[in-house]
């Protein structure tokens, strides 16, 4: 099969870049252009974001992926299918998630050839959501893919929560074959028109000329920019046919955005001058893997640093400048440090509207600068006094070389600041406690199960999170030490947090792996615990289980009308079912209970579902039993 003499060029480079071995992580040489835009350019990987440890199986898994899967070069002519497979390894993936469907056999037949991994699901939601996890957590793309109108409007979620979340994410789907293309043929929709406006980027070729100019683009596309997922339209007669011999496989992109001297000055100049600045901080720190860069940088100025929604792993929680997350669930003190401030410098987030509190910041006259790769128009409420195109790493190295060995503060105003940031941390730590309220049942405290886990685990775990009001413990009690520690969509979509943790046990082996799940949210994809057994993921799952949709009928309480209505639950033994999916399961009925069921799983060889029973009277963070 491996014919290398006849290979063509483009084909040695992918090959040379599957082959290469996972980055040493160093930092990049002064000077060198800053290759750390381009999420595979691993090279730019920071110490402290452990890499990828997929060279290691995990103990007792019924079935592992094959974890030295490496491409082989096909001879002769490439088939369609064959070279969109190989250009998708090309820029970086290394995981297909799927429920098959006959429409796209010719494009699954040559991932395997071509070095990717495929895991085949129970829903196609839960395949984007996996994709989608792993874009998140590693800076490469994924793909998933599904058949025609049917696999496709399942994948629906996933592609929406990747564009919220503006993470890189190949989207393959089956269409039916070209001469049947407009005539309602069997599960046909027009999918660039209905679910390509979903992505950031649709096409459907109609030749096999066109493809290599595709997946140019949708490289490009997927990965530049304002990363965000692509969506490939794939005609079934398409897949099996010869590529022009003469196609190239093109990976070439433009480098990010990088400010410019001018531009870092005055952001320094508003940080410093000001008497109460904050840094607000979203993923395009953590893409860039550059925590370290902004710890030093908010240590450099002594500014305060807020995460935005769903990024409290940012910096470390641990550290005295962290003031906690935005957002739901938010503790008072967050909100009423940003209202303080007379500066912000929001860096790396696109200022969405649960972390803006609905838009409501930063508030008129406040002075303000975004530095993103793309800064939005419509970010916040008002217009940044500052607006600088730029990679967050690339910002903050030269921001810190600027400042390094120059005093921009006089000793007086670091004194103030010092003195203010002592006092704001505080108050921080004081509105962030989740476990003070007496409670001896029935059921457990979610809050003591929030800080169970975080004294437990280690620093480098895992935890990825579903959308519900349980999450609303974890998001302002736990505490996040490392970068990449943490995985929740700022979609809000119920289902992702048993196939986000999958993959990241996938991805990482060797670090425990914590899904915080609601009872409503689990049972919307709780059929991938089967693929967690099969593909020997292990992972913990950890069910609030109150036998309601509790966000909603807290606010069917607020609105006063219709309570209960559609919102009231039946039992569910979720623990018996993860049995009967080859996973363990255990039900924990008293706090105490909680700590043995935890350490165990964190033992155990397999996925463990652990039921928290919640009494219904815990409502949210701020709404607990009278
Ligand atoms: C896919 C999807 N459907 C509906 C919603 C609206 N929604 C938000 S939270 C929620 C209830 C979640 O219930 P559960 O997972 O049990 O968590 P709880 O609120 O009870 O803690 C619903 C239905 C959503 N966010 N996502
Ligand atoms: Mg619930």
């Amino acid at each position: 099969m491996t014919e290398l003499a006849a290979a063509p060029l483009d084909d040695l480079a992918a090959e040379a870049a599957a082959h290469t071995p996972e980055p040493e992580l160093e930092p990049a040489e002064p000077g060198e252009p800053e290759s750390e835009a381009a999420p595979e350019s691993e090279a730019a990987l920071e110490s402290e974001a452990a890499p990828e440890s997929e060279a290691a199986p995990g103990p007792g898994t019924t079935i592992t992926p094959d974890l030295e899967l490496v491409p082989v070069i096909a001879a002769g002519p490439r088939t369609v299918g064959r070279f969109i497979a190989d250009a998708l390894r090309a820029s970086g993936v290394r995981y297909a998630f799927t429920v098959p469907g006959e429409s796209f056999l010719g494009l699954l037949d040559a991932f395997e050839d071509a070095g990717i991994h495929v895991i085949g699901t129970r829903h196609e939601g839960a395949a984007a959501f996996m994709a989608e996890a792993h874009g998140q957590l590693t800076g490469r793309p994924a793909v998933c893919l599904g058949t025609r109108a049917v696999g496709g409007t399942n994948l629906g979620i996933g592609i929406h929560t990747a564009l919220q979340d503006s993470t890189p994410m190949f989207v393959a789907i089956g269409q039916v074959e070209r001469s049947f293309l407009g005539r309602e043929a069997f599960q046909e929709i027009d999918q660039v028109a209905t679910l390509g406006r979903l992505a950031k980027w649709a096409a459907e070729p109609r030749a096999a000329a066109d493809v290599a100019a595709m997946m140019a683009e949708a490289t490009r596309q997927a990965l530049t920019g304002r990363p965000g997922p692509v969506l490939l339209s794939l005609p079934e007669d398409l897949l099996d046919e010869p590529m022009p011999e003469d196609a190239r496989i093109d990976t070439a992109r433009p480098g990010a955005a990088r400010a410019t001297d001018q531009e870092i000055h005055a952001v320094i100049e508003l940080l410093a001058s000001a008497e109460r600045p904050v840094i607000l901080a979203g993923a395009g720190v953590l893409r860039a893997r550059t925590s370290t860069e902004l710890t030093h940088f908010a240590e450099l100025l002594n500014v305060p640093v807020i995460a935005a929604w769903r990024r409290a792993d940012v910096i470390s929680n641990d550290h005295p400048l962290f003031l906690g997350m935005a957002g739901f669930g938010a503790a008072s003190s967050v909100r009423e440090r940003l209202d303080a401030a007379d500066a912000l410098l929001v860096l790396g987030s696109r200022l969405n509207e649960p972390t803006t509190f609905g838009y409501t910041m930063p508030r008129a006259g406040l002075r303000w600068a975004h530095v993103d790769l793309v800064p939005g128009e419509t970010a916040g409420s008002t217009t940044p006094e500052i607006s600088v195109a730029s990679d967050a790493k690339a910002f903050l190295k030269a921001a810190n070389e600027r400042l390094l060995g120059r005093a921009v503060l006089d000793a007086a105003l670091v004194a103030t600041r010092q003195a203010n940031n002592r006092a704001d941390r505080e108050a921080w730590e004081a509105a962030s406690v989740i476990d003070g309220r007496p409670w001896d049942g029935p059921g457990v405290h979610p809050g003591r199960t929030i800080a169970t886990l975080r004294r437990v685990l280690p620093d480098d775990a895992i935890l990825t999170t579903d959308a519900g009001n349980f999450a609303g413990w974890a998001g302002r009690g736990f505490r996040f030490r490392r970068p990449g520690t943490f995985l929740g969509p700022t979609s809000g979509a119920m289902g992702y947090g048993l196939p986000a943790a999958i993959v990241a046990a996938l991805v990482h082996r060797d670090r425990p792996v914590v899904a915080l799940v609601g009872d409503g949210g689990l049972a919307m994809t709780m059929a991938e615990l089967e693929t967690a057994v099969r593909v020997g993921a292990r992972v913990v799952v950890v069910v609030f289980d109150n036998e309601q949709y509790g966000t909603i009928r807290m606010w069917q309480e607020r609105r006063g009308t219709g309570v209960g209505v559609a919102s009231e639950l039946g039992p569910v033994d979720f623990a018996a079912i993860a049995r009967a999916c080859g996973a363990r399961g255990a039900r924990v009925e008293r706090d105490a209970d909680f700590e043995p069921a935890l350490r165990a799983a964190l033992a155990a060889d397999r996925t463990t579902v652990i039921q928290v029973a919640l009494d219904r009277a815990w409502v949210s963070v701020d709404q607990v039993p009278a």
